[in-house]
């Protein structure tokens, strides 16, 4: 008779035998003796109270990883904590009066509720909050450590001012010219920030990245661009005409400024012959001398302050020009060029000056339209379409529509003429050499990390400003320097710097009356080293042993920052002694998920609809409340505005965890977005009741030793190895086709004796912990299973079964038969020459020889001819 399967019963009470075993405890190194180790971490949550079924999916799959390697005799780590700092807590404080710490613990509890639910196997004894003040406090020590090491430093600096949020933003924070968070346009502020050395690592950082073999391509790609290192020359341009009249009337140090003329940072060196002019940034130092007195100019320099920051908002902006009057000299042509200062000219990059030349670059190209300036082409284009074009014949920059920018070969350009542009810059760069104005350099894209921020909410940068002494670290006696309780957020700005009392401390050094600093860190830091702590709280042996993370998994959206700042973090720790690592990767494998999709719904009054308020019925999809049809929309992303979620904790009571965690697994590749479907659910609640129909009727103990060859014991073992492949290779949705074919190939075998067919359930039961491990518990308890399956090995496997049918062939060398050879039915002619050579027995005939030839006649003989 065929029972069914209860989740609500079966799961709370498996989840109970787990903690009562404390199985997911990771072992110390002593404890786990030879075993390897697996630390295996998805990037933990932020507690924003709720979880969602992005969140199932990106913890599913880390406990698929995390339950086989244990399965398979790993020591595997397998923490969980919470990145509990930023914006939406201090959101809570103002809009609803709660207190950020208050509403951060609570919806920490909150959500590990649900997590407890979904069946994680999860070390919850490491678990911690960034918010903890022994957390922080840690945090504040290693900024102090940094800082002694001269890798965090403060200076003035431009930034992205979100006037909503009154905050400084970093660039990554800023998109499409707005607040990440507040969506307001961002403006531009001068402030005094703090710095963390980013750059000092930029050539290591590119360079490793390279090597991480165990991570997406386009997560590196993406790292690598943003580093960005760029070949080229620095030079000097000498000033010409009268421009030393017009500086004197300017500039503080005429001697120096003479002496320097304009420097430059270019990557097209070959096109120097194409110079027209010159552009300043608008905050150049310059610039800037050049203002004062100048209102003209310092006009401009206004007008331009009102483009974002961001490179991205720079590029879109229409160029803008300002004359300065000054000239400079051609060091080749001899000609003059003018001096412009230029709004798409950043400050923060190269020598924030270059020389344009407009027929090679589109920038440029449109600004000399604008300001009508020359254009002279000095690339000939090798590229079919371009090589018709007209300016091309007339060699006149008059007939270009647009800058070409592709390869080709120099002209109008002397004695570079006829060289492609590799050899062309390497020339130019000699010739600038010789001439004493300059030389061959590197350039990085990425900027310093620039980490204060003006909000309560994080953790306070440790140091205290002192009239006398200038800044002092807080001595490291006094840290955790802690958040005060009792803020206010009725006034805009940063609570710290609004309180009564906080700040007001007396220095260190001298004892007078000081300031402590009000700036808390970005909430980036936070992240940046938890998988440390994780591996130990405080143990410099511990910490070597589980890094670095094995497998670490979360979303594509973090390729750059947080996997950028945490490479960062673990080389600084290293460096200033924190940290025993070799490599200085703290990921050595990535896995990068898709997101969970659902269908949109719109009532006919345009209202978004949420999937629970509306029924299928037929090919028609109705409101529920009303009866009246409604729109069905885009599969996109799950999110609140478009209500098209779904409610982890209504699935799970409704379907139980397994069947939302098969669910999420089993239809798109881990890589690729999941649509959840209703009609996929329900399908995936069907196959936990079908899975546990084999166990059903089996016997409660071993009826015997399975036997033969037969279909199902190949079937089974066969099995065994592809989901071991596939969870390998991060393949869950192919395991899971794996697993619905064994189960088929079970349920068939009805004249398979008792035995084998044990012996299927079994391996099965062994297997599906990492997908349903509640299920798969429930089952192991059916046939007498011992212990937890969740705590048992990997089902072994016998080779003879895995094998495909396999045919014997002779083998001949020079005509004479020597040996034989089983392989595959379908093994191809290739793996057959080569399995076929490197027989033991058969290296007495070929080694050391000329082999000839080799024949292979599939499923008849090889033949093999030597010299
Ligand atoms: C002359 C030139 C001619 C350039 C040409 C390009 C094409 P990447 O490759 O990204 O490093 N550049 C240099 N400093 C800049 C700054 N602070 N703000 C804006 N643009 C700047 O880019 C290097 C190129 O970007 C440099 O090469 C320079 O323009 C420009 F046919 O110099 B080039
Ligand atoms: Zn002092």
């Amino acid at each position: 008779m065929a029972s069914k399967y209860d989740p609500q019963i079966a799961e709370p009470k498996w989840r109970e035998a787990w903690a009562a075993a404390d199985l997911f405890k990771a072992k110390t190194p002593a404890e786990a003796g030879e075993a390897p180790k697996a630390y295996v971490l998805e990037m933990f949550p932020y507690p924003s109270g709720r979880l969602h079924m992005g969140h199932v999916r990106n913890y599913a799959m880390g406990d698929v990883v995390a339950r086989h390697r244990k399965a398979k005799g790993y020591n595997v780590l397998h923490p969980m904590g919470w990145d509990a700092f930023g914006m939406p807590a201090e959101n809570a404080a103002m809009e609803r009066g709660v207190h950020p710490g208050e509403w951060t613990y609570q919806n920490i509890a909150a959500m590990k509720a649900q997590f407890m639910k979904l069946g994680l196997s999860l070390d919850w004894s490491r678990e911690f909050a960034t918010c903890d003040a022994d957390y922080y406090g840690e945090q504040q020590r290693l900024f102090l450590k940094f800082m002694e090491k001269g890798l965090v430093y403060q200076k003035k600096a431009k930034v992205n001012w979100d006037p909503v949020d009154n905050t400084v933003l970093a660039n990554e924070q800023v998109v499409d010219g707005k607040g990440w968070r507040s969506g307001a346009p961002v403006e531009q502020r001068e402030l005094v920030q703090w710095f963390f050395r980013i750059t000092h690592y930029a050539e290591d950082l590119l360079e490793e990245v390279q090597k991480l073999e165990r991570w997406p391509e386009k997560v590196r790609t993406m790292q690598a661009n943003w580093i960005g290192r760029s070949e080229g020359l620095q030079m000097r341009f000498e000033w010409a005409g009268d421009s030393d009249e017009i500086l004197r009337q300017h500039v503080a140090d005429i001697d120096q400024v003479m002496a320097e003329g304009v420097e430059i940072f270019t990557t097209r060196p070959d096109t120097l012959y194409g110079a027209s002019f010159i552009a300043l940034s608008p905050d150049h130092p310059l610039t800037i001398e050049l203002a004062g007195g100048n209102s003209e100019l310092e006009a401009f320099r206004a007008k331009c302050a009102q483009i974002g920051t961001s490179e991205a908002d720079i590029e879109k902006a229409p160029k803008m020009g300002f004359d300065t009057g000054l000239t400079v000299k051609h060091p080749f042509a001899g000609q003059t060029l003018p001096v412009y200062v230029a709004n798409f000219v950043l400050m923060g990059y190269g020598t924030g000056a270059i020389f344009a030349c407009p027929a090679h670059d589109q920038r440029d190209f449109d600004f000399a339209r604008k300001y009508d300036l020359p254009i002279l082409p000095v690339v000939k284009p090798s590229d079919k379409d371009a090589a018709g074009a007209k300016w091309v014949e007339t060699g006149q920059g008059a007939d270009m529509d647009a800058a070409y920018t592709g390869p080709g070969s120099i002209m109008n350009s002397e004695d570079l003429n006829g060289k492609e542009i590799d050899a062309a810059k390497s020339e130019a760069i000699a010739k600038i050499a010789e001439l004493g104005l300059g030389e061959g350099t590197i350039n990085y894209r990425l900027r310093d990390w620039g980490v204060s921020r003006q909000r309560y909410w994080g953790c306070p940068i440790p140091v205290i400003h002192c009239a006398d002494c200038g800044i002092v670290p807080v001595p490291e006696a006094d840290l955790p320097v802690k958040l005060p309780d009792d803020v206010s957020f009725d006034k805009p700005g940063n609570p710290l710097f609004h309180h009564a009392t906080w700040k007001d401390v007396d220095c260190p050094k001298c004892g007078k009356h000081a300031q402590r600093e009000t700036d808390t860190l970005d909430t980036f830091n936070d992240s940046s080293w938890y998988f440390a702590r994780f591996a130990s709280v405080n143990d410099r042996e511990e910490r070597a042993y589980w890094l670095p993370v094995d497998q670490y998994v979360g979303g594509v959206e973090h390729a750059v920052l947080h996997l950028l700042y945490a490479r960062f973090f673990i080389r600084a720790m290293r460096d200033v002694g924190e940290l025993d690592l070799p490599s200085g990767e703290p990921f050595a494998g990535l896995f990068t998920q898709g997101m969970v999709t659902h269908e949109t719904y719109k009532s006919a009054d345009g209202a978004w609809l949420e999937p629970a308020a509306v029924e299928k019925r037929g090919d028609q999809t109705i409101e529920i409340a009303t009866g009246n049809p409604v729109e069905v929309g885009d599969i996109i992303k799950m999110s609140k505005s478009k209500k098209n979620t779904v409610d982890p904790d209504n699935i799970i009571a409704t379907f139980g965890a397994d069947t939302a965690r098969w669910f999420v697994l089993s239809d798109s590749p881990p890589e690729r977005d999941v649509e959840w479907t209703q009609a996929g659910a329900e399908g995936s609640a069907r196959f936990v009741q079908r899975v546990w129909s084999v166990f059903d009727d089996l016997p409660s103990a071993k009826p015997g030793e399975p036997e033969g060859k037969t279909d199902l014991r190949k079937a089974s073992h066969k099995a065994v190895v592809a989901i071991d492949k596939a969870i390998e290779e991060f393949r869950f949705n192919a395991a899971i086709a794996e697993f619905h074919n064994w189960v088929n190939a079970i349920k068939k075998a009805t004249s398979e004796s008792d035995a084998n067919r044990y012996e299927a359930a079994s391996m099965l039961a062994r297997c599906l912990p990492p997908f349903m491990p509640h299920l798969a518990e429930e089952c192991w308890a059916q046939i007498g299973g011992e212990g937890l399956v969740s705590a048992a090995a990997w089902p072994e496997i016998d080779q003879g079964l895995t094998v495909d049918d396999t045919v014997t062939l002779p083998i001949q060398v020079n005509g004479k038969r020597r040996a034989e050879i089983a392989v595959a039915k379908s093994a191809d002619k290739d793996t057959v020459e080569a399995e076929a050579l490197a027989l033991p027995e058969l290296q007495n005939f070929i080694a050391g020889k000329d082999i000839k030839k080799v024949i292979v006649v599939p499923g008849r003989i090889v033949n093999i001819v030597v010299a």
